[in-house]
Order: structure tokens, then sequence, then C-alpha cells
């Protein structure tokens, strides 16, 4: 068992039952010129997390934690995209339009993918999901189950939108969630400390939130 302090308790896990999960690292969301910055969004709020979430999957990996990766997208035909997300805002920066790196959030595409600097390592898993959340339509509640993982330590972007929905669906299926702070982000100050506020809030209501070398410095 490993402890470190967190807000609101202190965490602990077994090193042997946790995954790290990194979520939707990808050059659309990340990239100067991608899908986010096309939206007016502030890529600058994602990329502070590039550095130390790449000092934690080193980490991670050292320790041979198991380590999973998410990606949002859809299929180039689209029939996983519902009409109710697809429709929404300018059309001519639609998921599916033609973006910057490629079709918007397709996947093939390089901008549905992840970024180089946090680039999978050969037999870590991508799930691939087409919600904001990462067990709505993926194989992950299975692959948790037969590996017998029971926590998850997250990080990736964006804070208040996939990191938020995927920490929720887990902590209704049991999972014990850590979010690192300094590893997830918002284009939106105010939403990233809104955001862990809510999640560490009520006796830790969705969890529990800490920095990421406290958490790196427990592994060890
Ligand atoms: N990965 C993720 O958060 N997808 C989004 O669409 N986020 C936004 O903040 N738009």
């Amino acid at each position: 068992m490993a402890t470190l302090p967190a807000d609101p308790a202190p965490y602990t896990f077994e090193p042997d039952s946790t995954a790290l999960l990194v979520i939707d690292m990808q050059r659309d969301f990340l990239e100067p010129g991608g899908f986010g910055e096309t939206l007016g969004n502030d890529v600058g709020q994602l990329r502070r997390t590039i550095e130390p979430t790449a000092k934690l999957l080193q980490a991670a990996r050292e320790q041979q934690l198991t380590v999973i990766h998410t990606r949002e997208g859809h299929l180039p035909d689209l029939s996983d995209c519902p009409p109710a997300k697809l429709n929404r805002g300018d059309p001519s920066v639609r998921i599916g339009a033609p973006g910057p790196m490629g079709r918007i959030l397709i996947r093939g595409e390089r901008g549905h993918d992840i970024i180089d600097e946090l680039a999978p390592a050969p037999g870590e898993t991508v799930i691939d999901k087409p919600g904001k959340g990462a067990f709505y339509a993926t194989g992950l509640g299975d692959l948790l189950a037969a590996q017998g993982i029971r926590s998850l330590v997250v990080t990736g972007v964006t804070t208040e939108v996939c990191v938020h929905t995927t920490v929720r669906e887990a902590n209704d299926r049991g999972y014990e969630c850590l979010v690192l702070a300094d590893c997830v982000g918002s284009y939106f100050p105010e939403f990233q400390a809104a955001g862990l506020r809510m999640i560490a809030a009520q006796g830790g209501i969705f969890g529990w939130v800490a920095e990421s070398p406290a958490f790196i410095a427990a592994l060890q």
C-alpha cells in the first residue's frame, strides 16, 4: 500500500490494482492551430500539463503501473456521433469538418491522435471513445475489471469536460479516483479551479486531488 497527501484527505492505493488514465491528450485539443484553438481557446492553458504528465508517465512506466490512454473521436462516417453532439456550434468547425490537422475529431486523422510528447508506449492500451466519458460505449469497464483495477489516477483534458465526466462515471462504478491538478487542464482558468474543488468538496464527493510529484514520490 502507498499513501500521499491529497485533498480532502490522504489517498491510499495499491499499485497493483491502480491504473493511470491519461485522457484525450490529442493534437486537436492541445496543438497550436488545432481544433481547440480554432474555436478561440487558449491552448497554453492546456499545454502546461504536458511536461508534468510526461514525467508522470515515465515514473509509471518505471514502476510498471498500468497505463491507459483515451482519445475522443468518431468514425469517418460519423455513425457513432449523435446529431445532438454533431449539430453544435459553427458548422465550419464541427466534428468531421476539415480542420488544420485533418477532419476534426475523426479517428485516423492526425489531429485526432495523441501528441508526440505523450505518445503511448508499446503495450499501453488506447481507448477510443465517442463521448466525453471514457466508460460510455467503450470496453474500459470490462478491461479494468479483467485486470482487477480498483483505483484510477486521472490526468488529461479538459478538466471540466472529459476528465470530470470520466471521474463521475468511475466514481459511480466504485473506483477510487485521484485527479492530479498539475496534469489536468481547462481552457478556462475559472473552470479549472472550480472543477478541482468540485471533486474534493463534501468529503471527496467524486474523489481526491493532489499534485503529480506527490503521487510519483508515493509510487517509488
Ligand atoms: N476531451 C475533452 O474534454 N473534450 C472536449 O470537447 N473538451 C472541451 O473542453 N471542449
